[in-house]
């Protein structure tokens, strides 16, 4: 039984643990991202992962090119991280009560981002976007939420909308369940469009909270925003005296040790984390500047609550994460290993005639199937999403686990070697051969 009608390869047992699933959770999935619908097909269950590797419950190995969407830039089972864990379940794994490991973690968070002078813990990236919105209105004092087509801030009510009839007018909901009260403060702008973003600063300035974009964007595929763009950004949200959110729950600590903001050059008001600062555990965090942090609750007015928020033992991955980034920087050597691919793959993919696009940055990197440069939600969904589909299975059947989707971002993992990377390009070669025509 495989998984999908361009897989060639059998999985009864991942087959057998879907139709399982599916029967007491809601597409099988515990989040519609790994249920594989954007490749036309169902999803691997795994076993373990070990380092650069994960293991399917068929007894397949492959390398890891999504690392849990971000979050594994160690590989799995770093004995770093597994060594602090497992001491800190030994003395308790919850106490509803402040741990140090909370200010060492946070200190770490703000010694690597300078525009983070205060941090709150929460458990995950969404609950991270959320409280950053709800702080931006509550310390403005204004309503209007500036979002771009194609970011992504996790399911938040307030930022599941798409944009509005005309630029300047207020978001719709995009999902059920998402009243027009909860998007009509909400306003969708084109990523990199200066002009847009300058048109309604000009009609609404002065009720615009806050503007959260990820500084690099994973979640339609990787698209790099231009130096004017971010300049803009900037100028804009000073000059009207809104907050600049840099949602870096994918970005931060996987870019640089400092985030995308730190490889840029940028300093926003605000900034969501999440992803690698757990290590593989649930923790979410949003940051800033010390005067806007200090409208949270119990500090100030603005009220935002979490029973795990803080956990010891995600606190203790956490540390061991950053610890590992700090003393070893893999930075160099992700870029290195990801521009082998970059180049490779752009080659074979040029030589068979191929339409393709390669964004990069650093470890995060996208093969787009179109011939149109990607620099937008627009531009991003010219691509041929079944060719992808048909690369991404070849690939999963030579042992290479990319995201399943045309739209997001590939992860190279720190633990992977040279000799990972020379089998990714090989399997990369034949698989584009495999969808040229
Ligand atoms: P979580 O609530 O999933 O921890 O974080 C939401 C979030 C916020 N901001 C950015 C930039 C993000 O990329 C995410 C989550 N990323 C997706 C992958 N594109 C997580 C995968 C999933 O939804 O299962």
């Amino acid at each position: 039984m495989s998984l999908s009608k361009w897989s060639s390869v059998e999985r009864p047992n991942s087959a057998a643990a879907f139709a399982r699933a599916q029967c007491s959770i809601p597409g099988g999935v515990n989040s519609p991202a790994r249920a594989f619908g954007g490749v036309a097909g169902s999803p691997l269950f795994i076993s373990r992962g070990q380092g650069q590797y994960l293991f399917d419950i068929d007894g397949r190995r492959y390398l890891d090119f999504i690392g849990s969407w971000g979050p594994m830039i160690l590989g799995h089972a770093h004995p770093a991280v597994v060594k602090a864990t497992t001491e800190q379940i030994h003395n308790g794994t919850s106490f509803g009560a402040p741990t140090e490991l909370e200010s060492d973690l946070a200190e770490m968070v703000i010694d690597a981002v300078p525009s983070i002078e205060m941090v709150r813990f929460v458990s995950s990236g969404t609950e991270a976007a959320m409280s950053a919105i709800r702080l931006a209105r509550g310390h403005t004092g204004r309503n209007v939420i500036v979002k771009f087509a194609g970011c992504y801030h996790g399911h938040v009510d307030a930022l599941l909308v798409s944009a509005g009839s005309s630029a300047l007018t207020l978001g719709v909901p995009n999902s059920p369940g998402v009243p027009a009260g909860s998007t009509q403060d909400t306003v969708v702008l084109r990523y990199n469009d200066c002009q847009q973003l300058a048109d309604l600063f000009a009609a609404r300035g002065s009720e615009i909270a806050g503007v959260m974009l990820e500084p690099v964007v994973g979640n339609m595929g990787l698209v790099v925003p231009t130096p004017e763009f971010r300049k803009e950004l900037r100028r804009l949200t000073h000059d009207y005296g809104a907050l600049l959110i840099y949602d870096e729950v994918m970005t931060g600590f996987r870019l640089s040790y400092g985030g995308a903001q730190a490889l840029l050059g940028d300093k926003p008001d605000m900034t969501a984390l999440g992803k690698i600062i757990g290590g593989g555990y649930p923790v979410g965090a949003y940051g800033g500047r010390a005067d806007v942090m200090k409208s949270v609750m119990p500090a100030g007015p603005v009220f935002q609550a979490g029973t795990l928020s803080g956990n010891p033992v995600a606190m203790a991955a956490g540390i061991a994460t950053l610890t590992e980034l700090k003393s070893n920087p893999p930075y160099a050597r992700l870029d290195a290993m990801s521009a082998k691919i970059e180049s490779e793959f752009t080659a074979a993919a040029t030589a068979l005639g191929i339409p393709h696009q390669f964004n990069r940055v650093g470890s995060m990197w996208t093969l787009f199937f179109t011939g149109t440069p990607v620099v937008d939600l627009d531009t991003a969904k010219t691509v041929d999403t079944e060719r992808f589909a048909r690369f991404f299975w070849a690939m999963m059947d030579r042992g290479i686990y990319l995201p399943c989707s045309q739209y997001e971002a590939a992860f190279t993992c720190a633990a992977m070697t040279d000799a990972n990377i020379d089998e990714t390009i090989a399997a990369a070669k034949a698989s584009l051969e495999s969808v040229a025509d």
